[in-house]
């Protein structure tokens, strides 16, 4: 457990046996990345970072389904030994399987502060907008369905050797600042274009780490030109990319097939898949 139980904490009395239980929970996005710790052991995070949860995918398109599973466990498995942990609870305890499972405690537009603590009880996921409040699409271009070379873990563990990781660390609390703007507004450029910033910033810092890290296909740098031609065009398309070579861009539910099709054209494209907002973990049983 990542903390003793408070006294808002419920237990199940002694020597009662726990029920089975089943949770689930949804994959999350980065809008803004989460990439480097400040501690190995406990996930903490070198900065913070902002995703949106995504409604049900199928588990292994790059949409770091880790982050759904140790929400779920979380979930299940402090039920079942008999706590009903607060939300900022279940985040703090589903990081420490993955970092990015503290943002799919929660559905919609969700924040994962850094925090200060040492302890790392201040660094857990909070809702900043609920999935009814903002109807947009991921549009989802996988470009390859073979495991990644190096995890997320050891490509953070490679990027704090890039000389551009000071910078990428510096940086982010203004694109958090903006992106928290962005979502507050419903700004679909706004936030857009600050979502391709942060994802190209994060890959940049990897391809100059030592050794070079590049998770990239030729369809993915296919991919986001595509993008760039479809915003050219009128479309309002924005490109991010997680530590795989898959493309996933936010635009509108209008034009959600437009930006699908274009990208399915993009040769090297496997499928591509189309999700919605998507709420928080959930027990089922
Ligand atoms: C994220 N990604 O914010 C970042 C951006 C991909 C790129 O997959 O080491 O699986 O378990 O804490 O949460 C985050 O990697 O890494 C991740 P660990 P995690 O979604």
């Amino acid at each position: 457990m990542v903390r003793e139980p408070s006294q808002r904490d419920r237990r199940q009395p002694a020597g009662m046996a726990a029920p089975a239980t089943t949770a689930r929970a949804n994959v999350n996005l980065a809008l803004v990345k989460y990439w480097g710790k400040r501690d190995q052991a406990l996930n903490l995070p070198a900065t913070g970072s902002i995703s949106l949860t995504l409604d049900a995918l199928p588990r292994g398109v790059g949409l770091a389904s880790s982050a759904a599973a140790f929400a779920a466990l979380a979930l299940a498995a402090s039920r079942a030994a008999g706590f009903a942990l607060d939300p900022p609870a279940l985040s703090a305890l589903a990081r420490r399987g993955s970092g990015s499972a503290a943002r799919s405690i929660f559905g919609g537009f969700v924040e994962w502060r850094r925090g200060e603590r040492a302890d790392g009880r201040d660094s857990v996921a909070e809702a900043l907008a609920p999935p009814g409040f903002w109807d947009v699409r991921v549009v989802v271009a996988v470009t390859s369905s073979a495991p990644k070379a190096v995890s997320s873990r050891a490509g953070m563990e490679r990027a704090a050797t890039s000389p551009f990781y000071p910078a990428w660390v510096a940086g982010a609390e203004a694109d958090l600042a903006q992106a928290r703007a962005a979502i507050r507004a419903r700004d679909l450029e706004a936030l857009g274009l600050l979502a391709e910033h942060s994802a190209l910033k994060m890959h940049a810092v990897g391809m100059a780490a030592r050794p070079p890290l590049l998770y990239w296909r030729g369809a993915t740098v296919d991919c986001l030109d595509r993008v760039w031609k479809l915003r050219a065009e009128g479309t309002p398309a924005f490109a991010t990319i997680d530590a795989g070579p898959q493309v996933k861009v936010l635009c509108t539910p209008d034009d959600a097939r437009r930006v699908a099709e274009a990208l399915r054209a993009v040769p090297g494209v496997e499928r591509v898949l189309t999700c919605a907002p998507g709420g928080g973990a959930e027990v089922m049983a």
